[in-house]
């Protein structure tokens, strides 16, 4: 599908590559010291134009086979696939792998959860009990008169079931509106354990099974419902329980959170665990002190990527930057150590941390990186790896030989909006509730709600789309709930303060200025996402907003994506309801069956449905069009019109 085409600007100027402008600066700096970045391979590396369409299939050794997208009923492949099996199979494929490493993730806090509860693992404990008894009441494990151990015994052995579960429905479907519930039923598309939904994608879309597009798709949904009711929502609850529940933190954000005179640790990656415990090794007083006779002020750990957004939401810890910059980010010399773990972490940042003396350590066994250092990170004795970490950093402190050049930018923001957090924001200590939200989504004031997410992608300008697109939206009265990357990209351009709320339209900025609440609220990583649902479903669960997650007034987008996980998370929003626009670039072929089916009969079945738009204003004025027609379904839009009309006439006087 139609796809962004940067290589038309001129790239030499790194303006053209980013709207991140210390990324810019580095961009420069890389070029002078002769170091590639990924800019520049995006650059360099053309995107296949059938593999772009997602019109070839690798499945099996008859092939590979190519189709053509300008006539995509012209040809079949060696085995007779038409160009919707194709589509379906390779977009499957992706929900597959995307829902995979976030299940993978879920899966590995939830063992972290068990050996903590069993008391097998000492350096961890439960750090917000409160939020256990919660997550327990909701999936009605017994809570009254038990103890934490007992009650975490039986959520763990509850919550297990969300992966291994062979043949009915998974534990968190309990939190799914009754009406949607049914849907899904009806479909046949409540998930089964995450385990078997992913065996079976792969299995169905292997050469000679599923050569439907349409049942395709349904394993698609319910393999990403496994993923964001399942795997995700357990990593996100989980993480909650064992290192506390985010509460809103003052926070800075971009290159400047880096200190030339202190020992610069970096951690990018996605599990939590390995930077928590990155926080103990930086405040133990050896190694403190060993930074100072080393000649630093003392160790500076910050973070990058997701992990960086749930520690910097719940814990107010710097942020460096997203996916884009992390390996510009090492131009600056200034990093003495970037630890990684999983996920989103591009090979290429071995050879630009080589060429600074910057130590680039893998810690997880599932993933290595050649030329890095791997120090392998268990939770049953977590210092020996983030010591060793420290340690490493303060050396290279030591034998610094680079010139450093660090970006001045820091963005101050409040970030760490749980969906607990809004409901008390909102509702206040006594009457927490998502009232009030729904009564200012009723009167008109907000307009609606949009989840904006994902990546950033060097094939489109860094940041540019994010930024665009949610100014537009809150412009229009549209509250706008961040994650992972786009979280970051919207704190850098300084939109997660308070003092933001004069750039959201009159009714959003009335809410705002009476809450002290900036127009965005970020809510961490990307399995947070599954806060957004969970939101959503309290939303529905409140009342006046229709009974069904498709009927709410709200909208999805994931602009500047590259991930496999972002498609499936596009996926578990559109099978739960909600329209999800993509930008940058589709992998599909328009006018097809398989693309009507993502992009209009989804929605026909009760589902919600996809979207994609390069232009970050048109895909803003898209999910405001279909905030307004679901409010006009749920007979809501004469309200707004009167409120913001009262509104108008108040400030005239
Ligand atoms: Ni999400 Fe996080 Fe960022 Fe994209 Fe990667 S870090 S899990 S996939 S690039 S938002
Ligand atoms: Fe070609 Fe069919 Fe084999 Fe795919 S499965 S490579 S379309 S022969």
């Amino acid at each position: 599908m139609k796809k962004e085409d940067k290589n038309t600007k001129s790239m030499s100027d790194p303006l053209n590559c980013t709207a991140c402008q210390s990324t810019a600066k580095m961009i420069t700096k890389a070029r002078k010291d002769g170091v590639i970045l990924n800019f520049d391979r995006a650059d360099d590396m053309k995107a296949c134009p059938i593999g772009a369409d997602s019109a070839c299939c690798k499945h099996c050794f008859m092939g590979p086979c190519r189709l053509n997208a300008r006539d995509p009923y012209k040809k079949v492949g060696v085995c007779g696939a038409t160009i919707d099996t194709i589509m379906a199979r390779n977009f499957a494929r992706a929900v597959a792998g995307g829902s995979a490493a976030h299940t993978d993730h879920g899966m590995a806090m939830l063992e972290l959860f068990r050996d903590v509860v069993n008391g097998k693992i000492q350096d961890y404990e439960i750090k917000d009990p409160f939020k256990l008894v919660a997550v327990a009441k909701s999936l009605d494990i017994e809570t009254e008169d038990r103890s934490v151990e007992e009650i975490a015994t039986d959520l763990y052995k509850e919550l297990e079931r969300t992966y291994t579960q062979v043949e009915g429905e998974i534990p968190f479907m309990k939190r799914v509106p009754e009406a949607t519930l049914e849907n899904w039923r009806k479909l046949d598309i409540v998930p089964r354990g995450a385990m078997r939904e992913i065996m079976e994608i792969m299995h169905r879309t292997t050469m000679g099974v599923d050569q439907h597009y349409e049942n395709i798709t349904k394993q698609a949904s319910r393999t990403a419902l496994s993923d964001g009711w399942g795997g995700s929502m357990v990593s996100t609850e989980i993480s909650d329980i064992l290192f506390g529940t985010p509460t809103p933190v003052e926070v800075g954000v971009n290159m400047g959170v880096l200190k030339e005179n202190m020992v610069n640790i970096i951690i990018h990656g996605h599990e939590p665990n390995l930077f928590e415990s990155m926080v103990v090794s930086v405040g133990s007083e050896v190694l403190v002190q060993a930074a100072k006779d080393a000649g630093a002020e003392g160790i500076n750990l910050v973070g990058m990527c997701c992990s960086g957004a749930e520690m910097m939401s719940r814990h107010g810890v710097p942020h460096a930057g997203n996916f884009s910059s992390t390996d510009a980010i090492l131009v600056t010399g200034a990093v003495d150590a970037m630890a990684v773990d999983i996920q989103c972490i591009k090979q290429g940042l071995a050879a630009v941390a080589h060429c600074y003396d910057t130590p680039l350590i893998t810690t997880n066994t599932r993933a290595m990186i050649e030329g890095a250092v791997h120090l392998e990170f268990h939770e049953h004795d977590p210092m020996a790896c983030t010591d060793e970490i420290v340690i490493k950093a303060i050396s290279r402190f030591k034998n610094r030989k680079h010139p450093i050049e660090i970006p001045k930018e820091v963005n101050s923001g409040i970030q760490g909006f749980s969906h607990e957090y809004i409901s008390y924001m909102l509702g206040g200590t006594f009457r927490g509730s998502y009232a009030p939200l729904n009564e200012n989504i009723i009167n008109g004031r907000i307009r609606g709600v949009a989840g904006v997410v994902g990546c950033t992608n060097p094939r489109t300008r860094q940041d540019d789309s994010h930024i665009k697109l949610v100014r537009e939206l809150i412009k229009n009265d549209v509250l706008v709930l961040l994650t992972g990357c786009s979280q970051i990209a919207l704190a850098k351009a300084g939109l997660s303060s308070p003092e933001a709320a004069h750039f959201a339209g009159p009714g959003l900025q009335e809410v705002c200025e009476t809450v002290g609440m900036p127009p965005v609220l970020g809510l961490g990583s990307c399995v947070d996402n599954s806060r957004i649902l969970i939101a959503a479903s309290a939303m529905v669960a409140q009342g006046g907003l229709g009974d069904s997650l498709a009927d709410l007034p709200v909208a999805g987008a994931a602009p500047e994506y590259m991930s496999e996980k972002a498609i499936a998370i596009g996926q578990y929003f559109v099978a739960s309801g909600v329209y999800t626009m993509f930008g940058v670039t589709f992998p599909i072929v328009e006018n097809t069956k398989f693309h009507a089916h993502l992009f209009k009969e989804l929605e026909e079945m009760g589902l919600g449905k996809w979207g994609f738009e390069t232009d970050p204003i048109a895909m803003a004025h898209s999910m405001i069009a279909h905030i307004d027609k679901k409010r006009a379904d749920l007979g809501i839009d004469k309200a707004r019109e009167r409120v913001l009309v009262d509104m108008s006439d108040r400030r005239q006087l």
